[in-house]
């Protein structure tokens, strides 16, 4: 049935339940010696790059691959539309490889038309730190699906990561692999639920007429926990201290220090928005909330050619409620013009989706580990991980 993820060091669906197996690397690391000093070969037409995104012309190329060709829903109605300073974003943390950065082309017409992406990060499983990889944007041009391109391409993606001397890696999947982590559900809070409906996003419900559901979703215009604003870099070291805390809750996490804090929770317009809570009194911040930007292709709506989505990120309430907390980022995505706002059933999510409106989607995704087995499936509010 997987002929490719058979052959893998990744937990197998025959070994599901089988306690007699432990935790950790499925593996031992290979001796660098014997990690291939070659790329592994492509059909003849093609040839690897490594993409260099510094350069606007290559991230213009990676953007173009990605927009027409990347993850849809199940009824290819929308397409993610990840903006070029998203991808500069996304794949420039601290210490990344740029030869992690992989793209496939056409020798003859240098046309790229495939990519894979890692990026290093430490991912805390239980009480392990352990360097991985996090990888994501596989993409295989939509003429060139099914000839068995992406296993060559997670082949060499790994002996990339290898040649860095990490051996385990995290990613998600909408599609179920051999084999889980954890599943989760998406939610969808409307923001501007008419033009949700007329792209076919959303559905009038029962009984309902589209003026009542306008009400039904209307938000306040400001926010209302005092002490709410903007993260700027002055609060990098506080909200590191208080995030590591929250995320030490959870079996699986990042493991952030100020670097990644500042990278990956520092207010980026369009990209990535952080909010704080700083107590009016002592100064000190007892909460933080963010959300990405990720815009989707409508496809084929004559009105209408982008939907504006923000994706919840990391949220900690130590103070405010996460009720009140999630219901000002819903206030500030609104004001700034989001047509809806995703979450995923992670960490604490679960206790305010229902509250909030947040409806259940039509998508799960899925999680998963290379080279590291967990005994048994986890809970989505077990989980402490957002990838992007
Ligand atoms: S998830 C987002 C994936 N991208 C998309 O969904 C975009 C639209 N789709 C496409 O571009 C293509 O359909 C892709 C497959 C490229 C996905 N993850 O070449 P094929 C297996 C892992 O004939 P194609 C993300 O980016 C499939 O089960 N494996 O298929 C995270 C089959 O193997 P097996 C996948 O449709 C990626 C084989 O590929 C996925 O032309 C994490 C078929 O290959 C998938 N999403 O191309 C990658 N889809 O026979 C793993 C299909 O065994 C990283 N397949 O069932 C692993 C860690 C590596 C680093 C390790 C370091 C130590
Ligand atoms: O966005 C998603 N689904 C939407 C649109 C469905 C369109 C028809 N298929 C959805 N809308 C309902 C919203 C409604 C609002 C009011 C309250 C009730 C709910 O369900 C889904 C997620 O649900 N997204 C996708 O399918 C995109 C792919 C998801 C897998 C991502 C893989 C990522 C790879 C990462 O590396």
């Amino acid at each position: 049935r997987h002929k490719f993820w058979e052959s893998q060091p990744v937990g197998q669906f025959k070994d599901i339940g089988d306690t007699s197996l432990p935790e950790g690397p499925i593996e031992a690391p290979t001796p660098l010696s014997e990690v291939k000093q070659e790329p592994y070969n492509l059909p003849n037409p093609y040839e690897w790059i490594t993409c260099d995104m510094d350069s606007e012309e290559m991230c213009i190329e990676v953007y173009t691959l990605l927009t027409n060709n990347y993850v849809e829903d199940d009824e290819n109605m929308f397409r993610f539309n990840y903006s070029k300073e998203f991808l500069q974003w996304a794949l420039r943390p601290p210490g990344y490889f740029k030869s992690w950065h992989i793209g496939v082309r056409v020798k003859n017409s240098k046309k790229l038309v495939a990519f894979i992406t890692g990026i290093p990060a430490r991912i805390r499983v239980r009480d392990e730190i352990v360097n991985m990889a996090e990888i994501n944007f596989l993409c295989v041009h939509k003429k060139l699906r099914s000839k068995r391109l992406a296993p060559v391409m997670i082949k060499e993606v790994t002996r990339r990561v290898h040649l860095e001397h990490i051996w385990q890696a995290a990613y998600t999947a909408g599609i179920v692999l051999p084999t889980p982590i954890s599943t989760c559900q998406y939610w969808h809070r409307s923001l501007n639920p008419k033009k949700l409906i007329d792209v076919g996003f959303s559905r009038l419900g029962a009984r309902m007429t589209m003026s009542r559901t306008i009400k039904l979703y209307k938000l306040p215009d400001t926010t209302a926990t005092p002490g709410f604003r903007k993260m700027e870099l002055h609060d990098v070291p506080a909200v590191t201290r208080t995030i590591r805390k929250y995320l030490s809750q959870f079996i699986v996490a990042p493991d952030f220090d100020d670097n990644d804090v500042e990278h990956w929770l520092l207010p980026k317009e369009n990209v990535v928005d952080s909010y704080v809570v700083e107590c009016p009194e002592t100064h000190e911040i007892t909460d933080f909330c963010s959300f990405y930007t990720l815009p989707s292709s409508i496809l084929g709506n004559q009105s209408y050619s982008t939907l504006k989505a923000a994706y919840s990120y990391y949220n900690v309430s130590t103070k405010t409620p996460l009720l009140q907390l999630m219901n000002d980022a819903l206030i500030v995505a609104k004001r700034k013009d989001y047509d809806v706002f995703n979450a995923l059933d992670v960490m604490h999510n679960g206790s305010f989706l229902k509250e909030l409106k947040f409806g259940p989607g039509d998508g799960k995704l899925h999680y998963y580990l290379y080279n590291y087995r967990i005994k048994q499936t986890l809970k989505a509010s077990e989980l402490g991980l957002v990838l992007l």
